[in-house]
């Protein structure tokens, strides 16, 4: 993409309203625009973002053997009705009135419409079990929208619903769920550790906060020492091994981490020694809920004998829109975003430090479509304005890899090639530079 055809409008000043780095960053990177408080429009780089994510997520959830689904946005109030929560948003939920009076609401979670559509269909134990997952947006009245994308009050959740026949048979779509949340944040180059928390208006008995540590969390958290060094994504394991999922599960325990209001750090399992105090961004909350949906909503299945019985499920969430703003927050410096590698918008910035002049203009061109060619998606900063703003622009987007092409180095015939994260550059011939990408 030329920088010159494409849509990023960088601001140079920090904007006043922005509290957090991240949300500075993602401002002045030109990804999102405000629209209403905690309401964004999302702009190409920003979307380009969140689609990696999203993708990413995506496909961790499929490789678990989640089915991927679309509900809507606006549900009928009637149905919350059925599950006795129509209260239990308070003013976060946004209840609307269609043109025939009646209640509508627009979403902020899913688990009644998804056990809607679950009674409606499967009504014996051999179709399970099951597990059926959306990346929808979600709406929530939040009493104070703030720091960008992390508190919004419209915002993109993938969530999945488990549908098993006996509690002990849920704990395993659990387990796995718990796992391809390991992956899929692996995957994206952050660290989220899972931390035994409240089930809040979910409900049910059992639940985790996949908790990204930083200094601008919005929780206070303890957490093991060495969190850091431990391996979580446990590549040996398999979804269909439920000994080694369950093991897997078990082993973790040593890594959780505890909340100041949830755990006393002296009731943790971890020795009191072996706590860092830290804070932390909740990036997903997983929940057992048992038969508390297939209850009050007088959802029943049949079992082996022919017994009508209810099903035991859980809801598992992960806010995508808000990661856009956690993994900034996990991954910046004084200079803007540094994108890691499976999520950044473009894989490089070709940077030309003269535009008009025939050997420049050549070089980039001939590197540009090379790249292309590869495989690569490029931004090539092809604009006719200062090095120093094209080099404070790229470092910003913060884009893994950068090109930058001059009339000094073409006499030797190289380019000098940076990389964001380390800061550190050096001269490539220019017949070899696609090689390396
Ligand atoms: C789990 C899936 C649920 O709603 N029902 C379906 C369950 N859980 S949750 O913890 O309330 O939300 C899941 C994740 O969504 C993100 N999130 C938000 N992101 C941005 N702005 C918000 N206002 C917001 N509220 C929740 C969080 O990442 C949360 O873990």
């Amino acid at each position: 993409m030329k920088r010159s055809d494409y849509f990023i409008p960088t601001l140079k000043e920090n904007p006043k309203e922005a509290e957090i780095v991240s949300h500075r960053y993602m401002l002045r990177a030109g990804m999102m625009k405000q629209t209403s408080a905690g309401i964004y429009a999302w702009l190409p780089l920003g979307l380009k973002v969140l689609k990696k994510i999203e993708n990413i997520v995506r496909e961790e959830q499929n490789k678990a053997g989640a089915l991927e689904v679309l509900m809507p946005t606006i549900q009928p109030e009637e149905l919350w009705r059925e599950s006795g929560r129509t209260d239990a948003y308070g003013k976060e939920m946004l209840r609307i009135k269609d043109r025939h009076d009646r209640d509508m609401l627009y979403g902020p979670t899913n688990e009644e419409m998804i056990t809607d559509i679950f009674r409606s269909y499967i009504y014996s134990y051999k179709e399970l079990p099951k597990i059926l997952y959306h990346i929808q947006w979600k709406f929530r009245d939040e009493v104070r929208p703030r720091f960008g994308v992390m508190r919004g009050r419209e915002f993109l959740m993938k969530d999945a619903y488990s549908f098993d026949l006996t509690p002990e048979l849920a704990q395993i779509s659990y387990q796995k769920m718990l796992l391809a949340y390991v992956r899929t944040f692996a995957r994206m180059g952050v660290k989220a550790i899972p931390m035994q928390a409240e089930t809040g208006p979910i409900g049910g008995k059992l639940s985790h906060e996949f908790i990204l540590l930083g200094k601008n969390g919005e929780s206070k958290v303890f957490a093991h020492k060495d969190w850091m060094e431990k391996d979580m994504a446990a590549p040996g394991v398999s979804y269909d091994d439920t000994e080694a999922l369950q093991k897997y599960c078990d082993g973790l325990t040593e890594i959780y981490a505890a909340t100041e209001d949830i755990h006393d750090p002296a009731t943790c399992s971890i020795p009191a020694e072996e706590l860092v105090e830290t804070r932390g961004i909740e990036i997903g909350h997983i929940f057992y809920y048992d038969s508390k949906y297939s209850d009050s909503m007088n959802s029943r299945i049949q079992n082996e004998k022919g017994e009508l019985v209810p099903w035991y499920g859980g809801s598992y969430g992960i806010g995508v829109s808000r990661l856009v703003g956690g993994i900034i927050e996990a991954s910046h410096d004084e200079s803007g975003i540094i994108w890691p590698e499976e999520i950044a918008p473009f894989d490089v910035g070709l940077i030309n430090l003269r535009v008009g002049d025939e050997a420049c203009d050549k070089a980039c061109k001939d590197i540009y479509q090379q790249l292309q060619a590869a495989g690569k998606d490029v931004l090539y900063d092809d604009r006719n304005s200062g090095a120093g703003e094209k080099f404070a622009d790229m470092d910003l987007i913060g884009l893994p890899w950068q090109i930058v092409i001059g009339p000094k180095g073409l006499k030797n015939n190289v380019a000098e090639i940076k990389n964001r994260k380390t800061g550190e550059k050096r001269e490539v011939a220019l017949s070899e530079i696609v090689s390396i990408f």
